[in-house]
């Protein structure tokens, strides 16, 4: 046994509920939003398992006003019969003890399973109150809990027809910083977890809003992929493999569209692996393999050898892998490292890709086009790179005309703040302070790097000015220790245009300039809606619920509420006050989570008309939760 191992059993076996409530971390990752988020899903979780085991159809979540859930499955119910080891009903004992039943007997692994796959009893051990319902042999039984301890024995409390599990809880504000549950992160989950199990159906409701929505997809991965392909102009039909083995499953859907970005999402266990692993690996030496030997059987590629990013150009696909004991790595625990999955899933794919490409051989032509065109191209864009590059050689050190530099050389102190038009690019060159704050500002949008290639990319005066001022190059030219400010604010109005503008940003940076998200250089500035006045009393405020608490506290009182629509309302020293001063601003850190969120923001929602897509972005793009300067 590894070192790591025995200290998990060994956590396994001593963790109680105090354990759990002194380090709530361990457990759920954190206690911010993603903590709080992570409880439901650790419970719903449960109910997901009992509809892959065949018996349950139907799961139903509810927030309630004061934000405590209910979770509602259709299964056979929780077993209440005595545990003969504790000798005490079966479902006090899951809802009591970590890891209970299951995890340790290999029949029935738990195939789905949170990020932290830590088991109800997590969520149990962190609420302030707690309750079971079970269903089951004609009874309903009962039994509540208060941060994770029984209240009092399990009863029976009345009789019914039905079976399943039913679980309320109302999340501990001891443990968690801000209890507020958000629709569109649970919705999105949820819908998830509708595609990856077919037709489950799972609903949504909102006590606070009365909004509902429902997910049930008969179609599984293939309806995940053209939901992400929605007028995105694919050419072909979803292609769809599954391959179900004793101990490994595989599930793999792939169309690919005239767009020329990549969208792979994958997953294993249920569990959304953004940061890839050996299952994506895998995936993408058999598809670059596979593609470049059908090619030169069939004289499609000219002697040419398809790069492993041509032959993703346009792809949209999703892997979903179910394994008994993934090992999750990497800095959110979201990259698999289970070593002999690669070769797994290689094998698997190139032969389901074989087999396809031959009985199908007009798609398999149209996709060696456009990956013969995506190579070309690459060509192109290489030549456009040495021309940004070789522009900024000849020209030494000259920067884009509109930047205004700082004086200090010194990477590790100097911020660039990107600015949303020009107006507003005044007032933030006269407030700054010039010693260290470099202010480059842009002329409305910049391009939607979804819709062109690097070479047409690398045209965009917009990026070029952001990519010269950044000093870094770009893609595989990059070069992070010529980055000129360690600090890269995005600054845009708070309003549809400017969270649109941010998301353009945050996809272009996610996409050809990674390192700088993964090592916490950039930011969204936030800055305030409002200005209240009363008297000689006045301040900023950040957004309509600080507004509510503010102006609840002048009530009756006649104030002043000034509403900046727009950077460029704000005059210098007010922007500087309350936007670029160190001392009063408000920044988010972006981090992958968040860039990965923008993206697929985009891929959700490119195409579709555009005033849900405004609203959806003007709602949900810039919710500031872990603020940190
Ligand atoms: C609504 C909120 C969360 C659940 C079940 C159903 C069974 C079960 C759950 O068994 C113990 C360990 C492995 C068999 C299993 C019922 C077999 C027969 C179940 C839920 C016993 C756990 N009858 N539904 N657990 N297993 N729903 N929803 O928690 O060997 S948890």
């Amino acid at each position: 046994m590894k070192p790591d191992e025995y200290n998990a059993e060994k956590i396994t076996v001593l963790a109680g509920i105090e354990a759990i409530r002194k380090r709530p971390g361990m457990y759920i990752g954190s206690t911010g939003t993603r903590g709080l988020h992570h409880l439901v899903y650790e419970v719903v979780d449960n109910s997901i398992d009992e509809a892959l085991a065949g018996y349950c159809t139907e799961i139903k979540v509810i927030i309630h006003k004061d934000n405590s859930i209910t979770v509602i499955d259709n299964g056979r119910g929780i077993p209440v019969d005595n545990h003969p080891k504790y000798n005490k009903p079966a479902v006090e004992v899951i809802m009591t003890k970590l890891h209970a039943g299951g995890k340790f007997d290999k029949k029935t692994y738990k195939v789905s399973g949170g990020l932290h796959g830590v088991g109800i009893s997590v969520v149990n051990a962190l609420s302030e109150n707690f309750k079971v319902f079970v269903m089951r042999n004609n009874k309903v039984y009962f039994q509540e809990y208060k941060k994770g301890k029984p209240v009092a024995e399990l009863k029976t409390i009345r009789e019914t027809k039905k079976t399943g599990t039913k679980v309320t809880f109302v999340p501990d504000k001891e443990i968690f910083n801000e209890i507020n549950y958000q629709f569109e992160v649970l919705s999105s989950r949820l819908r998830e977890l509708a595609f990856l199990n077919k037709g489950i159906k799972i609903s949504l409701i909102d006590k606070r809003s009365e909004k509902k929505k429902t997910f049930q997809y008969e179609g599984g991965l293939i309806s995940f992929v053209k939901y992400l392909n929605q007028n995105k102009g694919a050419f072909h039909k979803v292609i769809y493999f599954q391959k179900y083995m004793d101990t490994f499953e595989l599930e793999a859907a792939i169309q690919y569209t005239n767009s020329y970005t990549e969208h792979i999402f994958t997953f294993v266990n249920n569990i959304n692996t953004v940061e890839g692993g050996m299952h994506l690996s895998g995936f993408k030496s058999a598809l670059t393999r596979t593609i470049n030997r059908y090619a030169e059987q069939n004289n499609l590629s000219k002697g040419l050898r398809l790069g492993s990013d041509d032959v993703r150009e346009g792809m949209t696909a999703v892997l979903s892998i179910k394994i008994p004991e993934p090992q999750f790595e990497g800095q959110t625990k979201t990259k698999l490292g289970n070593s002999e999955v690669k070769g797994m899933v290689d094998s698997i794919m190139s032969e389901k890709l074989s087999v396809f490409f031959e009985e199908n051989p007009k798609t398999a032509n149209e996709i060696i086009n456009k990956a013969l065109k995506a190579a070309k191209a690459r060509e192109a864009a290489r030549k456009a790179r040495e021309l940004v590059r070789r522009k900024s050689l000849l020209e030494g050190t000259t920067l884009p005309g509109k930047l205004s530099d700082c004086s200090n050389q010194d990477p590790e102190k100097c911020e660039l703040f990107i600015v949303e038009g020009d107006s507003a690019g005044g007032s933030a060159k006269q407030g700054r302070n010039r010693e260290f704050q470099a202010v480059l500002p842009l002329r409305g949008k910049i391009l939607n790097v979804e819709k062109s290639r690097l070479n047409k990319i690398l045209n965009n005066n917009e990026i070029v000015a952001i990519i010269t001022a950044l000093g870094t190059g770009i893609d595989e030219d990059f070069d992070i220790r010529k980055l000129r400010y360690h600090k890269i604010i995005i600054m845009t109005d708070s309003d549809v245009d400017g969270a649109h503008i941010a998301i353009l940003l945050l996809t272009f940076f996610y996409r050809y300039l990674k390192p700088l998200i993964e090592n916490g250089h950039v930011y969204v500035a936030k800055p305030p809606l409002y200005k209240i006045k009363k008297g000689k009393y006045s301040r900023y405020i950040q957004d309509e619920n600080q507004k509510r608490k503010i102006l609840k506290k002048f009530e009756g009182k006649k104030v002043t509420l000034q509403r900046f629509k727009g950077l460029g309302e704000m005059n210098p020293t007010q922007l500087w006050e309350t936007t670029m001063d160190t001392q009063k601003r408000t920044l988010k850190k972006i981090t992958i989570d968040d860039a990965v969120e923008a993206d697929k923001t985009f891929t959700t929602l490119m195409g579709q008309e555009v005033a849900p897509r405004k609203k959806f972005i003007k709602e949900h793009a810039l919710e500031v939760d872990n603020i940190d300067t």
